[in-house]
């Protein structure tokens, strides 16, 4: 079949809306409407060409939420018209990852996504008879897809697309950050560096734990009025409150129980560790930094008892928290609607990086 996608042909360049050709789902995949993507930060890295894995041509955006229109041989847990959820971390529920209880992080079909193509190791998409990669398993910038079944969480029928397609990455990632990876419990002391698209759902997780002080620290002064209605106690702005560290340690009597990176800047992420309290503080890494770049800080740190953690999709099992976390939405315990800043068609998609870009958007979401 053919759909309208949005390329992405080479790093910095702007995406390109054209028609491109979806083949049908095979084994175990899933032919999918796409009805609505949010734009992360992530999609504007890869794009950027400081992604490591980063391909091109390929079709980005992994923040969608649509209708099952087709299922190939073999789907069992899945039939037309369920409403899903696409996964850039799949649950498979067989493999070592997923049996260990240990983690989200499920590997059935890690190697192959980070290669741009399906299991089988081929694309669906092309366009002139030449392959475009896929992106995270998923290119919700396409207005049709094809995913495996173990990477579709199905959702109620009655929660928006326009609204949940978010809890496909940053609402997922920042509530889980703080109740998977970190299980911030009610008193701790927060800090939260970057308050954008995911750092404000880490807010309003860590508000809803019940949380004491909960720290924001962002460049952008227009952050502070959001965060503050999203649980943050306190603002800092590093251009304006001087050494970010000894600020919050001094808010903290000693440093805060529990800090989470929100931007992919590696000198915030060395404060975002130095400011925990000694002895206990647990700093979770959410943002992804560039190829090459290292962390930093003095052995000493760890040896005095802070800890540095790594959350991916906030530790979320997607098929099994997904659906619980739109229940949430649906239930009023999460605000998804005020960060819902823009809201854009697919050939207005440049926008929505250029928005993000200039810090005047918390999410666009386009619309098919
Ligand atoms: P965003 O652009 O919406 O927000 C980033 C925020 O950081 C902005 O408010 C910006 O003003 C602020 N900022 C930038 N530099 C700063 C600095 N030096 N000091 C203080 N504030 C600064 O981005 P987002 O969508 O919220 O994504 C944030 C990060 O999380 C990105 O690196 C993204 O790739 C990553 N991410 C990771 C996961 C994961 O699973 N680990 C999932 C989604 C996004
Ligand atoms: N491709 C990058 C890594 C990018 C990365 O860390 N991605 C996060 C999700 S970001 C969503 O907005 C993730 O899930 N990581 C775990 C994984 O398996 O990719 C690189 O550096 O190579
Ligand atoms: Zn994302």
């Amino acid at each position: 079949m053919k759909t309208k996608a949005a390329i992405a042909w080479k790093a910095g360049a702007p995406l390109e809306v054209a028609d491109v050709e979806l083949e049908g789902p095979r084994a175990g995949e899933v032919l999918v409407e796409v009805k609505a993507t949010g734009i992360c930060h992530t999609d504007y890295y890869t794009l950027s060409g400081t992604d490591p894995e980063g391909i091109f041509p390929s079709i980005l955006g992994h923040e969608g939420a649509g209708i099952v229109l087709e299922t190939g041989p073999q789907v069992s847990s899945l039939r037309p018209g369920d409403h899903v959820i696409p996964l850039y971390t799949p649950e498979c529920r067989q493999c070592k990852f997923c049996l260990s209880r240990k983690t989200n992080l499920c590997q059935a079909i890690r190697a192959t996504q980070g290669r741009g193509v399906m299991p089988d190791g081929t694309s669906r998409f092309s366009l002139d008879g030449k392959p475009l990669f896929h992106y995270m398993g998923t290119s919700t910038f396409s207005n049709h897809i094809v995913v495996p079944e173990i990477a579709l969480a199905k959702i109620r029928p009655d929660a928006p697309f326009d609204k949940v397609c978010y809890i496909g990455c940053g609402v997922t990632t920042g509530v889980g950050a703080v109740l998977f990876t970190a299980k911030v419990e009610a008193g701790a002391n927060v800090a939260i560096f970057g308050l954008g698209g995911i750092g404000l759902n880490v807010a309003q997780a860590a508000r809803m734990v019940g949380a004491d002080k909960i720290i924001g620290i962002d460049l952008n002064p227009a952050r502070e009025d959001i965060a503050r209605r999203f649980g943050v106690t306190h603002f800092i702005n590093p251009q304006q409150d001087g050494n970010v560290v000894d600020a919050i340690v001094q808010l903290t009597d000693g440093g805060v129980d529990y800090s989470f990176e929100c931007i992919g800047n590696t000198i915030t992420m060395r404060q975002a560790l130095e400011c925990c309290h000694k002895g206990w503080g647990v700093s979770v890494i959410i943002g992804v930094a560039g190829a090459g770049e290292e962390i930093r800080t003095r052995p000493f740190q760890l040896v005095t008892g802070r800890m540095w953690k790594g959350s991916a999709f906030g530790g979320a099992r997607g098929r099994t928290d997904v659906p619980k976390i739109v229940d949430w939405y649906m239930q009023g315990k999460l605000d998804i609607d005020s960060l819902i800043t823009h809201r854009l068609s697919l050939d207005q998609i440049n926008d929505g990086f250029d928005l993000m870009k200039r810090g005047e958007s918390i999410r666009s979401v386009v619309l098919y």
